[in-house]
């Protein structure tokens, strides 16, 4: 049997060239709205997001997203902006693994749009091949409800409320109908992390409307500019707000809906309990020996082999 390969985690002053090098690549004034943030946020969040907690399977692992089978999913479509926003990161900090920079990315550009400080720790190794990249279809599908997430999410080992925790990064970023079909932004000012999804969720006058392309989500005119008060100095003209079904169904669902109330009442609670389950969800599929370094077991190198 083969000695178990373990890949240390980055000195912390390693890292934090790299922090800066994410944060000085962040204002990006030609894409979306003005910020790299969102994209890299979702990246890190699908790269994670595929762990299987019965089969030990997927997660932030290996950077699967470099190949095909799992890059060219639909589930990731767009993604590769985020992965082509870091790669000068790469190539410049070549000791970096790929599946670090996209989990460690996520974290610097959450804190960077205002977001808590959230633990991240390192030694992640790339694949290198495909093989052990899981099959499609365990990402979440925004037109479902209540039943498909759970499905999704306690899948992975999560509770009803680090899903709602998890879901509150819907403040970041938008829909592209190029993308997943659906369209528009959760917030009026999608690049600063806060707790306004919850309150905009809250407002109970969201619509059913059917687009051009035939996908159905909800809208509304934010026109009282539900924000915090220090957005207001950016403040623009109101615009149709959006949010998928399975943001619909965080306040339809019993179990759901009282963690909305809290976190639209008490930012510094949804800061912090989204803090700790991005930190978990970024360590899903990855086990650490004593040292803190990841242990990559014999048992990890099958692979599907199909
Ligand atoms: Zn999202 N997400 N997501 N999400 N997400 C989109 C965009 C973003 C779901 C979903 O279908 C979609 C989590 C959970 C869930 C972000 C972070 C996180 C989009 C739009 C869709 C359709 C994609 C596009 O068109 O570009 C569903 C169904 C979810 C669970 C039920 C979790 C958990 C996240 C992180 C913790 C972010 C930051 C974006 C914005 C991306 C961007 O490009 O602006």
């Amino acid at each position: 049997m083969a000695q178990p390969q373990t890949n240390p985690t980055p000195s912390s002053s390693q890292l934090d060239h790299v922090a800066q090098a994410v944060r000085d690549l962040l204002h990006q004034p030609d894409y979306d709205d003005g910020s790299a943030g969102p994209v890299l946020v979702r990246l890190a969040w699908h790269s994670a997001g595929t762990y299987d907690a019965a089969s030990k399977t997927g997660g932030s692992n290996g950077a699967g997203m470099r190949y095909e089978k799992e890059g060219g999913d639909p589930a990731n479509a767009g993604l590769q902006h985020a992965r082509a926003f870091l790669e000068p990161i790469k190539k410049k900090f070549s000791w970096i693994t790929y599946a670090d920079l996209w989990t460690v990315a996520a974290v610097v550009a959450i804190k960077e749009m205002g977001g808590p400080e959230i633990r991240w720790r390192g030694g992640r190794t790339d694949f290198t091949d495909d093989n052990k990249i899981p099959p499609r279809g365990r990402l979440p599908d925004g037109a479902q409800g209540a039943d498909h997430i759970r499905h999704i999410f306690y899948r992975m080992g999560f509770n009803d409320q680090e899903i709602v925790a998890l879901s509150g990064a819907h403040n970041l970023g938008r829909c592209h109908s190029d993308r997943s079909g659906f369209e528009g932004k959760w917030v009026n000012n999608p690049t600063r992390f806060s707790n306004t999804y919850f309150k905009l969720l809250l407002v109970n006058d969201w619509k059913k409307k059917t687009l051009e392309n035939g996908v159905e989500q909800y809208v509304y005119v934010d026109e009282d500019m539900i924000e915090e008060d220090e957005d207001a100095e950016d403040a623009e003209e109101p615009e149709e707000l959006m949010m998928l079904p399975t943001d619909i169904a965080l306040i339809q669902d019993p179990s759901f809906r009282p963690w909305v109330e809290l976190y639209a009442e008490h930012k510094d609670i949804f800061f912090d309990h989204f803090a700790k389950v991005f930190a978990k969800l970024l360590e899903l599929g990855i086990k650490r020996d004593r040292n803190g370094n990841i242990v990559n077991e014999e048992n990890q190198q099958d692979g599907y082999k199909s």
